[in-house]
């Protein structure tokens, strides 16, 4: 038996899901909670700044036992926790799995606030990158990293379509154009048939992890990228290079 499979077989398939603030990464998490609990022994840990709030609402939605929903809590840069220094995730997701062991999924929420953040594969075995409907159709067309190469792409709230003027089935076209024929997902919460489709996508996903089949994919790194940290100075992250500040 190589390595490779020995692993999968005492290890959860790690799911990491990102994309922009309000996109619905959250939403996508609680309703897979709620469609696989009975078929897989799941996890979850998110990635807030200063907040746990994205694990308060899966815990207020009771989508699982409180106790297997965790955050971590990252600090100024919480895309750098998911690709550059991956510890503080790690442990979180070796702690669960011992924990509740043995477990068959965890799906690792990213702090949503870039386009282009993207998880280490050594954090995650495959991703999702979550881009909606309503933060406009361009943002498939301009892709990076996330939009072109994450595992899987889901286009949410396509029920806002005609509230935001924005053509659904161009989004998606574009979508596809940018990723070589990797898959796009349309998804809205109100069609329970979009819904359906992402489950058996993550079964798929699943079952393919733990024959030895799935091959972990790095999207690629992050641009380069400032926001202010709390002391008033930039923060220029260079991800996979240095950091700096000025
Ligand atoms: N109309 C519609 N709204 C949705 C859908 N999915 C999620 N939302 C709403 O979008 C908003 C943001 O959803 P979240 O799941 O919190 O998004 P998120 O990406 O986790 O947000 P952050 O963690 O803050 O970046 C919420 O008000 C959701 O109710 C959908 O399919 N249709
Ligand atoms: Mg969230």
């Amino acid at each position: 038996m190589t390595d490779e499979k020995r692993a999968t077989e005492t290890r959860a398939l790690r799911l990491g899901v990102a994309g922009p603030v309000g996109t619905g990464k959250s939403s996508v998490i609680a309703t897979l909670c709620r469609h696989l609990r009975d078929e897989f022994a799941l996890g979850v840990i998110t990635n807030d700044i200063y907040t746990d709030e994205d694990a308060r609402f899966l815990r207020s939605e009771g989508v699982l036992p409180e106790e297997r929903i965790r955050a971590v809590e990252t600090g100024a840069c919480p895309h750098t926790a998911i690709r550059d220094d991956v510890t503080m995730n790690l442990m979180a997701v070796e702690d669960m799995e011992r924990d509740f062991a043995p477990l068959d999924i965890v799906l690792v929420e990213s702090g949503g606030d870039n386009l282009t953040a993207t998880f280490s594969p050594a954090l995650v075995d495959a991703q999702l990158f979550v881009l909606d409907v309503a933060g406009g159709g361009d943002v498939a067309r301009k892709g990076g990293p996330g939009v072109g190469r994450a595992d899987l792409l889901i286009i949410n709230k396509t029920d806002l379509g005609e509230y935001v003027d924005v053509d659904v089935a161009q989004m998606i076209a574009d979508a596809e154009n940018a990723r070589d024929g990797a898959p796009v997902l349309p998804l809205s919460r109100k069609r329970p048939e979009t819904v359906g489709k992402l489950c058996d996508w993550v079964r798929q996903l699943h079952e393919s992890y733990k024959s030895g089949a799935h091959t972990p994919v790095d999207p690629g790194p992050m641009a380069p990228h400032v926001h202010a940290s709390d002391e008033g100075h930039a923060h220029v992250h260079q991800h996979g290079h240095r950091h700096s500040h000025k």
